[in-house]
Order: C-alpha cells, then sequence, then structure tokens
C-alpha cells in the first residue's frame, strides 16, 4: 500500500512552545499535505516528552507535580497547533503522541526487553548493567564528554555545559548500557549505503565524522532516587529509562508496535518506516542512538532523518527569552496569517540551514509576494473575468479567423507556449519540493506568478475590452491566467491551505485543491463558461509602520529594533512567556502588612508561622517557607507584601491565610522577601 509516515520531534513538556516547535510542525505539516494531496495515506505525528529530570525540576519550580506540569504545557502546545491550523480538526496531525501514555509504556517496555536479549554486530550482549560516572547535564539531558563542556576558572567548580552555560552534575551511580562502540561499522555501512538517510549530505558528513571518531556506550537508564519520573526499566523498577531511549521509542509505539490497541488504530508495519523532520541540534539522538537502538531490536530504519537548521533573530544572534529576541507566538497569531507566515517558514530559510526571523522581514514578504504577488494576480484575473466576461470564465481557445487580429495584438495565438511553461514549472516545483527544497519550489512558483503577470501586462487587456473584435482574444487572455491560478492553487496547496482554497472558490471551481494530485493536473480543464465566486482579496496589504509599531510599543513584547523588554525571571526559568492581561493582574489582592509576630513551628524546619497586619479587625495567620533564611526575630514589626485573596490552605495542621511575597534565587530558590522602603500604612493595595 502507499503510505507515508512523517514525524516531528516530540518536544520537551518543560517549556512553553516557541517559534522553533510551530516551525518543524509547518514543514511536517506541508509535507503530510503534499503527499495526501497525492493520494499516498499519510500519518502526521507531533507530540510532547514528557518524562526526565528537566520535566521534574521545572515541575518543582512551578509548584506542580509532573504530570501537572506536562499537562500544563501541553495545553499551550495544542492551543498553538489549533491557533496555527495544524490540528487534526484543521487537517494537520494525525496523533498529538505523549510519552505518558499507557500504551507507549508498553510499547517502550517491549523494546528494551528485545534489545536486552539481543547480541551486537560483535557477537557482545547489547545491553548490560554498569557503573557510571560523568558530568551530566540536566537540559540537555546528557553526559558530556571533555570536549562538550567548559572547564571551571576555579578548581573545584563543576564544568558548565556549552549550550546552556549552567554548572553539569556529577552524577555516579548503577546504570544499564547500551553498547553503542559496537555499532559504528554497522551505522556507517547503512551511512553508505543509503546516501540519503541522513539529510542534508553536509550533516551526514558530520555524523559519519562523528561515528567514525569512536562511539562510547551509552547509559540509558538512570537509578530511580536520582529521576523517578520516567519509564521503569521492565524487571529492574529500581532503575527508570534514558528519556532519550523512551522519547525516541515514541515514533514506533504511536503506530502500534508494543500494543494490540494501537496496532489495529494505526498499523505498525502499514506506516513504518518514517520520516523523521529534526533541527540540527538532535541529529545525532536520530541519526547515530536512535538507527543504533533499532538495529539491536531487528527493527527497520527510519526512511530518512532529516535536518533542518535554527531560527535565529534578525542580527543572527539565538532566539533566547533573556536577550528578550523571541519570536512571540501570540504577536504572529494576532497580526498574521496562518498562511503568511508559513509561506515566510518555507521561502525564508534555505531548508537545512540557519534563517533569519524577524516581524518586519515578515511583512515585506507578505506584502511584496503575498498581496502584490499571487494575491494581485489573483484579483485583477478574476475582477477582469467579473467585468469584461460577465464573470463567466471565457473561452481559452481563438477562433481561426480571429487568429490574424490578435496576432497583430502581440498575443501569442499558440496556447502551447504558456501550457508548456507551466507544465515545466509544475514538474520542477514538485521535484524541488520533493526534495524538500521548499525554497527553490516557492521561486518556481513565483516565476509562474511573475510570467502571467507580464502576460497581462503586455497584453493590456483593459484596452482589448474596448474593442468588440478583440472579445476572443481578451478571453485567450484571461482564460490563460485563470488556469494558471487553478495550477497555483493545487501547487500551493500544501503550504498555504487558505488561501488556496479560497482562489479555488473564487475561481468558481468545486472541492478542493486539497484533493488534486499536481502531478496530473492537465492544461485546459477550466471550464469555459464556468460562473466564477465573488471576488474577495486574499492577502489584504499590510501596514508595515502601523504594525510595527503596534509590536514594538506593546511592553511585553520584543522585536529586533527594540531593548530587550523582559528581564529573566523565575518564570522564564519555567518557561512562562505568555502575558497576561491587566485584568488578570488585578484579580491578586496585594496588601501591605506588617509581621506582629513570628516563631519556628516544631518539626517543620522550613516554616516560619506569622502574625500579620493587613489592615483588617483581626492579623492574619500566614505560614510561609522561609524559617531557613530568617531569623523569626527580625522580622517582627518589617513591613511586607501579602497576596489577601489566596484560598486559605492548611499546613501541618494550621491555617495560613494568605501568602508573603518573596523574589526567590539560586539553584535552591532562596528566598527574599519583599518590602518598602518609604512609609506605608497596613492595608494598602498594591496595583
Ligand atoms: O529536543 N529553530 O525537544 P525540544 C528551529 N524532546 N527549530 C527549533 C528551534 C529554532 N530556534 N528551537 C527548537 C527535544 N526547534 C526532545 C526531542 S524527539 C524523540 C525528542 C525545534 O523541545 C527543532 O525541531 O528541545 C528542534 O529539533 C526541536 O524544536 C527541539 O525541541
Amino acid at each position: 500500500m502507499n503510505t507515508f509516515y512523517v514525524t516531528t520531534p516530540i518536544y520537551y513538556a518543560n517549556s512553553l512552545p516557541h517559534l522553533g516547535h510551530l516551525y518543524t510542525m509547518i514543514v511536517a505539516d506541508t509535507v503530510a499535505r503534499a503527499k495526501r494531496q497525492r493520494g499516498i495515506e499519510t500519518y502526521f505525528l507531533t507530540g510532547t516528552d514528557e518524562h526526565g529530570i528537566n520535566i521534574e525540576r521545572a515541575a518543582q519550580k512551578a509548584g506542580r507535580t509532573p504530570q501537572e506540569q506536562a499537562d500544563y504545557v501541553v495545553s499551550y502546545f495544542t492551543k498553538m497547533t489549533s491557533e496555527f491550523g495544524l490540528d487534526t480538526a484543521h487537517g494537520g496531525y494525525d496523533i498529538f503522541m505523549r510519552t505518558t501514555k499507557p500504551f507507549h509504556y508498553e510499547g517502550v517496555s517491549e523494546l528494551w526487553r528485545r534489545i536486552s536479549k539481543a547480541k551486537t554486530p560483535k557477537g557482545n550482549n547489547a545491553i548490560y548493567k554498569g557503573h557510571y560516572e560523568g558530568w551530566f547535564c540536566a537540559p540537555c539531558a546528557e553526559y558530556k564528554t571533555e570536549d562538550e563542556y567548559q572547564k571551571p576558572k576555579n578548581e573545584g567548580d563543576p564544568p558548565t555545559c556549552l549550550i546552556h552555560d549552567t554548572p553539569l552534575d556529577r552524577v555516579s551511580e548503577e546504570s544499564y548500557f547500551f553498547r553503542l562502540s559496537d555499532y559504528d561499522e554497522a551505522l556507517l555501512s547503512v551511512m553508505e549505503t543509503r546516501p540519503d538517510f541522513v539529510r542534508p549530505d553536509y550533516r551526514r558528513n558530520e555524523v559519519m565524522s562523528f561515528v567514525r571518531g569512536g562511539l562510547q556506550d551509552l547509559s540509558v537508564s538512570r537509578l530511580k532516587t536520582s529521576v523517578s519520573w520516567g519509564v521503569p526499566v521492565p524487571g529492574d523498577p529500581a532503575h527508570t529509562m534514558y528519556v532519550w531511549f523512551d522519547a525516541l521509542t515514541n515514533y514506533i509505539t504511536a503506530i502500534g508496535f508494543g500494543n494490540e490497541e494501537r496496532q489495529k488504530a494505526v498499523g505498525f508495519e502499514k506506516f513504518w518506516p518514517a520520516l523523521h523532520l529534526v533541527g540540527k541540534d538532535i541529529l545525532r539522538f536520530h541519526a547515530v542512538y536512535w538507527p543504533a537502538f533499532l538495529l539491536a531490536a531487528g527493527i527497520e530504519l527510519p526512511r530518512a532523518i532529516v535536518a533542518h537548521g535554527m531560527w535565529l533573530d534578525p542580527n543572527g544572534r539565538k532566539m533566547s527569552k533573556t536577550l528578550g529576541n523571541t519570536i512571540e507566538l501570540d504577536v504572529l497569531n494576532k497580526y498574521f496569517s496562518n498562511d503568511a507566515i508559513r509561506y515566510f517558514c518555507l521561502r525564508e530559510m534555505v531548508f537545512g540551514q540557519d534563517g533569519r526571523f524577524g516581524y518586519e522581514a515578515l511583512i515585506d514578504r507578505a506584502n511584496s509576494d503575498l498581496a502584490s504577488g499571487w494575491g494581485n494576480l489573483s484579483s485583477r484575473t478574476l475582477t477582469m473575468i467579473a467585468r469584461y466576461c460577465d464573470s463567466r470564465i471565457p473561452s481559452g481557445l481563438i477562433p481561426e479567423d480571429k487568429l490574424l487580429l490578435a496576432k497583430r495584438t502581440g498575443v501569442d495565438t499558440d496556447e502551447t507556449t504558456v501550457a508548456g511553461f507551466i507544465e515545466h514549472a509544475r514538474d520542477q516545483f514538485v521535484q524541488q519540493f520533493d526534495n524538500l527544497a521548499f525554497s527553490k519550489a516557492l521561486e518556481t512558483a513565483w516565476s509562474v506568478v511573475a510570467r502571467i503577470d507580464k502576460m497581462i501586462t503586455d497584453a493590456k487587456p483593459w484596452d482589448l475590452a474596448k474593442d468588440e473584435n478583440q472579445k476572443q482574444t481578451l478571453g485567450v487572455v484571461l482564460y490563460r491566467a485563470a488556469e494558471s491560478l487553478r495550477w497555483l492553487s493545487v501547487m500551493l496547496y500544501p503550504v498555504m491551505p487558505e488561501a488556496s482554497q479560497a482562489i479555488w472558490k473564487q475561481l468558481g471551481l468545486d472541492g478542493s485543491p486539497a484533493q488534486v494530485d499536481p502531478t496530473q493536473l492537465k492544461w485546459g480543464e477550466l471550464k469555459e463558461g464556468a460562473a466564477i465566486a465573488e471576488v474577495q482579496p486574499v492577502f489584504p496589504r499590510m501596514d508595515k509602520a502601523k504594525i510595527m509599531s503596534e509590536i514594538t510599543s506593546g511592553p511585553e513584547i520584543s522585536t529586533e529594533s527594540s531593548a530587550p523588554a523582559v528581564h529573566a525571571t523565575q518564570a522564564d526559568a519555567v518557561g512562562i512567556t505568555s502575558f497576561i492581561e491587566i485584568d488578570d493582574f488585578a484579580k491578586v489582592d496585594l496588601r501591605v502588612g506588617q509581621v506582629l509576630s513570628a516563631e519556628r513551628i516544631p518539626k517543620a524546619d522550613k516554616l516560619l508561622l506569622m502574625k500579620v497586619d493587613i489592615g483588617e479587625e483581626q492579623p492574619r495567620q500566614i505560614l510561609a517557607g522561609i524559617a531557613q533564611y530568617y531569623e523569626p526575630e527580625k522580622l517582627i514589626g518589617r513591613k511586607v507584601v501579602i497576596v489577601a485573596n489566596l484560598k486559605p490552605r492548611k499546613l501541618r495542621g494550621l491555617e495560613s491565610q494568605g501568602m508573603v511575597v518573596a523574589a526567590s534565587y539560586g539553584e535552591e530558590g532562596r528566598p527574599v522577601i519583599a518590602t518598602f522602603t518609604e512609609d506605608v500604612p497596613n492595608g494598602a493595595r498594591l496595583k
């Protein structure tokens, strides 16, 4: 059966989605739509990676359980997929995979069992128990070798991660190992015999030289006492599986590996192997570890692993919340159509290489290529058909007796010229698209836009319309333009589904360009005499100055030209990037309070029990987890900030009627109580 399976990475559920995540989804969605359009049954997977120390830590910081943390982040991801038209309801993904699903546990345990029974190509056990000691980066979720970390300036300090610039953890513990070192030859042979296995070729070369440099065995479990949030190792629940082992396996568990129900619903044999789309940041995991696991388990290797580049800011810097140069999904969603964003992403980034993303560049492209380009071609063609041809598609043929007349106007009377041009462009487009050369493919499509635009400008239909004898010549010009629009709608559907559908409808066509295979397009199938629909602009022009001033004046939103507006906070640490409205803030009743008494609580070494006057009849009883950092006596008389409308809750059997506001910093989250340097009465509200 003709099937296709495409995946994005499953994103960490420890921070909120951003442009990078959106990008890989857009690419995968475009690929999936193009395959479906060609009649290929396609399965498209995206989702979240929900286990591991990072999620545990993010949850802890945010005061949630790991599952709550995952659910919280997933709700933002599904909001994003819905807003940007990437979910199932909009014809996008088939599954939003989550590694916390029970069927995934079953499948990943099955893979582990298979590999633990396997022998390597060199005859050794593929998994063995050993002892591991090394420098571990929690954000990367991997041990770092000497050339992957920054040595400390002061002796005794831990080294820091080159990627995250954070201190590494010294980890020494019993661990299961995957004997990756025995797979070097097997992996090299795959990459030699299948040159398309890792793409683009320069990434393949990088991976091959990494493998040639020698592979080290991979620690694939952590003691449950160090990492508890994960899948237990089958037969040894004192160990939790390494998060990458767990995460990579999602690609097969989602379609039925190791689980009957999924197997029936989707079908492993039906869809495997997959095309994995990933950012270059995680290529090694996909091109080395994953194929090695699959080789060990005797499972067919992926169809290919394709690595794309990273989005940088307009100045070529990596996007980061601390630099304040990230692209906010809310801003994108508010000001730009989904199609414009999709077009920009695919046109602007040469697939494989890094690209720069800026709002101004996006507006420029939307105006020049979409509003003035394809959009204008569509509205001028359709408007003229409405005006000069009574809203009916004219004939594409010039009768014999009018040929000479038509020739005199300079219009090419041989329709195969334009038909040949567009057929050739379509063939090139499809080929470039199949090679994931989206930027080139779009350039090819725009060569059609330019050619047809020129044809119209040269033929001057507005002059032809003045001469009754040139009615057929006028009709032919408009027919060719309209037929080209039909072709463009089909070709561009995977990239811009909404606009393609809109133009299709305005041409008076039934069905959807989603159902037309571009390779089967035949020139001349647009029916003469068919009524067109009401003409509406598909890509309204964007007022650059106005939009940029709105974007830049938003206090929370930073752009290429403004200084960082957001400072790193504890919220950033858990990845909170969305903003609240002033009304949301107003819901929090913050009051000035004065500490009347403070004392320790027996057997609770972190808590202090305080009485705080916030201008009410009775002082509030408040418990605060600050006993390790504050002497109770020193707090008496101090002005503090209290969250006064926090639902009371019991701690150690005592009711806490509010919360003391404190900053929190450093690894251990040291609290520093907020206070005032000027006199202020108790009970005053903070706004
Ligand atoms: O690595 N430009 O998840 P992750 C383009 N859970 N793409 C970007 C990007 C940028 N600036 N930033 C992120 C993980 N991405 C693992 C994956 S898969 C079995 C487990 C995209 O949340 C890109 O696809 O860090 C990149 O590979 C991915 O997000 C990393 O997502």
